[in-house]
């Protein structure tokens, strides 16, 4: 490991071991998930809107645009296919956060993944955020019916194009926030809760993000000059860049090897290690599990070509 990453995750670490009464804030995004094989959206190359900008689409970001699902949902439908949950496993990122969970450091996370691998990690949803919705609740966006995690699956699996409601047709949407759509009520009930017990013995932890989407991107911002925030990341994003503060903190690097050093700093390695192997051993989280670059790659490879298929334009 580099000096500065060494630094990075020594400090971190010892703020960590000094206030054993202070828990950790979690504030993650796509890049936490690349290694278990699913794409972030804005890494240059693998990225899937670099990939999706060769499409035929208005624009890259209308897979996830309210009013283009409308008019056009198979692209959407296209990619929920491929990003379905339960085709992954944890990463050691969200394994590292299941382990602040059982040792009693967890105060929250707060993602913006719709992949649900906090859920399958082992993340209490009292203690979880999922401030962009997720894949495990679905309703008709005409009626709002209702309709299980499965129902995605289970009609792609039918071979059906269109995941139609059974009361009035209308087309089934997971509780994904598109963008055009509000947050979910509570994202800002907890965060404001949250963000008022910060003080100087707390830490922030930021890791996969580029902190390009609002109001998500906003929070690194809110938190208290008081508290220590903490940027794990392949690049300097948001606020970190724009207007650094003196006792933040930089990582370097991918999420998985930050999980590793600081779990090894912490004394913690032993409990990641099981939990690794736990998961390893959990059948349903190994069904097809795609992993690491080459998953990723394939994944967006598998997508793009899927939406090739379509006519893109000529629905609208
Ligand atoms: P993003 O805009 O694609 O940014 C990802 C960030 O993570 C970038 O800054 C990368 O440099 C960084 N990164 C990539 N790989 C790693 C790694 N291994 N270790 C550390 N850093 C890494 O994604 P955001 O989450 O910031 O954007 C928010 C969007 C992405 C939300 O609306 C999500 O719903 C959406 N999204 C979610 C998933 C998922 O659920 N896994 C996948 C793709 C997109």
């Amino acid at each position: 490991m580099k000096d500065k990453k060494v630094d990075a995750i020594k400090k971190i670490a010892k703020l960590i071991s000094d206030n054993p009464d202070s828990k950790v804030i979690f504030l993650v995004g796509a890049g936490i998930s690349t290694s278990c094989g699913i794409p972030d959206f804005r890494s240059p190359g693998t990225g899937l809107y670099d990939n999706l900008a060769k499409l035929n689409l208005p624009f890259a970001e209308a897979v996830f645009d309210i009013e283009y699902f409308e008019q056009n949902p198979k692209p959407f439908y296209t990619l929920a296919k491929e990003l379905y949950p339960g085709n992954y496993k944890p990463s050691k990122f969200h394994q590292l956060m299941k382990v602040f969970q059982d040792k009693g450091r967890l105060h929250r996370v707060f993602t913006q993944n719709i992949d649900t691998l906090e859920r399958a990690a082992g993340i209490h949803s009292d203690l979880l955020v999922e401030a962009h919705g997720s894949f495990a609740l679905n309703h008709c966006i005409s009626c709002k019916k209702e309709y299980p995690q499965n129902v995605f699956k289970d009609k792609m699996l039918a071979g059906e194009e269109f995941a139609n409601c059974e009361e009035c047709e209308g087309l089934i949407k997971p509780q994904i926030v598109f963008f055009g759509e509000n947050l979910p009520r509570k994202f800002f009930l907890t965060w404001d809760k949250d963000v008022t017990e910060l003080d100087d013995k707390s830490i922030v932890v930021v890791a996969g993000t580029s902190l390009a989407v609002y109001p998500f991107a906003s929070l690194p911002e809110e938190v208290p000059k008081a508290t220590t925030r903490a940027l794990i990341n392949l690049e300097k994003v948001g606020d970190f860049k724009t207007n650094p503060r003196k006792c933040d903190i930089f990582y370097s690097g991918s999420a998985d090897g930050a999980a590793t050093e600081l779990a090894k700093e912490l004394g913690w390695l032993s409990e990641l290690d099981s939990l690794s192997k736990l998961l390893e051993t959990d059948e349903e989280s190994t069904e097809n599990v795609a992993s690491g670059k080459e998953g990723e790659a394939a994944k967006v490879d598998s997508i793009v070509k899927d939406l090739e298929k379509l006519e893109l334009k000529e629905d609208t």
